[in-house]
């Protein structure tokens, strides 16, 4: 906790309306988009300049105050949640875009800026910020740093990581530190910027960030194919990626298709229904393209891996199909989903799922299991539904229980327990089924050189000491 002389000393460091303690300001910060902790900060500061940054930090090493970084708060993880009277450092001040280099294809941003605002930007130069994901709207570029966000793109694009050309960040001893000034080439050594990409703060707060930008894609088309099983999608992401450049290819079941259905405002794909769905993306750039994905198809078709299928032929048509996919985790949220977000390489997927999908129907039988993620990434995500009438700590309670079976399988396959939605504090005690003790040890100790006073974010990806 704070107490009210420490919070004068901050208030006195920003500006007295910019450290807040209302209840409404204390909830709305301190929590995520996960539903498992109470959120319980004892302020919200929000600084406007990096030298408010160092001076926040330093403030927290004079007053061992534990800070959390708030972006726009859409992780999944609740890696940016306050329950233990933490000051939360929001980023939403800090929103601006700060330069534009068109040779270089390079922008600086702050780390408020909303991911979907360098989206536009990009656009606006006639150019393509690539990662993306239904919460690109509200989510802000310093969180997806932190998270090393993914999304539907990276099977093309790749993952937040390889777009940060730059970054600026303030060390948990309120050190200023600029890495790689927004150089392609930098071979001097250990690259400390990918050490702050995906740390979710633990290591540092990101100030600033030059981000690269792509040329504009030409055309995208969509398809959605509805296949007789699970085990027959792989054969037909091969045999696309085979003929065509995808810029997506993701999955989702007749479950997850039957709760976008029930909202209303979403036209089903086609006619008939399909026990699983994939749906692809690629750059109809010629002619020829697309009609070499008609053909790719009707070779699906005639193998027997895809019963039906359609193909986006306007923008409207590719965002409705789009829709299908994207809208999945919101449609379901008020079902208050048990998530798990789990990868392995893309050739043991079949049998990763088999496995998985065995296990939390024979012990949940009772409960909807609703399946979708980024295929072509090797990248599931499981979401388990709470019926209406159970108690929802009853059935996180339960719901817990399977992580230990579906990761003792992530293990076995050489998976990963968090393929894109970090860590956070709901996966923190599982983190050994996919980090060696040895390397828990490193990632300690380089906590400890950025961070020695534990201050930033503690008790996240690391159990609290
Ligand atoms: C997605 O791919 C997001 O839609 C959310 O990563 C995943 O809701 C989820 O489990
Ligand atoms: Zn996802």
């Amino acid at each position: 906790m704070t107490d009210a002389a420490a919070l004068t000393e901050l208030t006195a460091l920003v500006a007295p309306a910019h450290v807040l303690t209302d209840p409404a300001s204390l909830q709305a910060y301190g929590k995520d988009w996960t539903h498992h902790y109470a959120p319980a900060p004892s302020a919200v500061v929000l600084p406007r300049t990096v030298e408010q940054v160092q001076a926040i930090v330093r403030w927290a090493n004079r007053h061992r105050v534990a800070l959390v970084p708030s972006g726009g708060r859409t992780g999944l993880s609740a890696a940016a949640v306050a329950a233990r009277g933490e000051v939360v450092v929001a980023f939403d001040q800090m929103n601006r875009i700060l330069a534009f280099d068109g040779v270089d294809r390079s922008v600086v941003c702050q780390p408020g800026v909303v991911t979907q605002q360098l989206q536009r930007f990009a656009e606006e130069q006639g150019l393509y910020y690539p990662v993306d994901f239904a919460s690109s709207g509200s989510s802000q570029l310093g969180g997806n740093i932190g998270t090393n966000a993914g999304g539907i793109k990276v099977i093309r694009y790749g993952m937040t990581r390889n777009w940060v050309a730059g970054l600026k960040v303030v060390t948990g001893t309120g050190e200023l530190l600029d890495l790689n000034k927004g150089l392609v080439k930098n071979a001097t050594g250990y690259d400390l910027r990918h050490l702050f990409i995906g740390a979710e703060g633990t290591l540092g707060f990101v100030v600033e960030a030059t981000m690269r930008l792509e040329r504009a894609p030409r055309n995208l088309t969509a398809m959605v194919l509805g296949t007789p099983d699970f085990d027959s999608i792989m054969p037909v992401l091969h045999a696309f990626q085979g003929q065509l450049d995808l810029t997506a290819f993701e999955f989702f079941s007749d479950k997850g298709l039957a709760h976008i259905l029930a909202r209303g405002d979403v036209p089903a794909p086609f006619a008939s229904s399909c026990p699983f769905y994939a749906l692809l993306e690629f750059e109809a750039s010629t002619e020829a393209v697309s009609e070499q994905a008609l053909a790719t198809f009707e070779h699906c078709v005639e193998q027997g891996w895809v019963l039906d299928g359609v193909m986006s032929q306007s923008e409207t048509q590719l965002r409705n199909l789009w829709k299908l996919r994207e809208y999945l985790s919101e449609t379901i949220s008020h079902f208050t989903p048990y998530k798990n977000d789990v990868s392995v390489t893309v050739a043991k997927v079949p049998a990763f799922l088999r496995e998985i999908d065995a296990v939390v129907a024979q012990h949940y039988p009772d409960l909807e299991v609703v399946w979708y993620g980024h295929i072509g990434d090797g990248n599931l995500h499981l979401n388990i539904l709470k019926p209406a009438a159970m108690d929802k700590d009853a059935f996180f309670a339960r719901c817990a229980k399977v992580n230990q079976w579906v990761f003792e399988i992530v293990e076995r396959f050489q998976g990963s327990i968090s393929a894109e939605h970090g860590v956070g504090m709901t996966k923190r005690d599982y983190l050994h089924y996919s980090r060696s003790p040895e390397e828990i040890a490193c990632m300690k100790a380089i906590k400890a050189v950025f961070d020695p006073n534990g201050i930033l974010n503690p008790g996240k990806i690391f159990a609290p000491e």
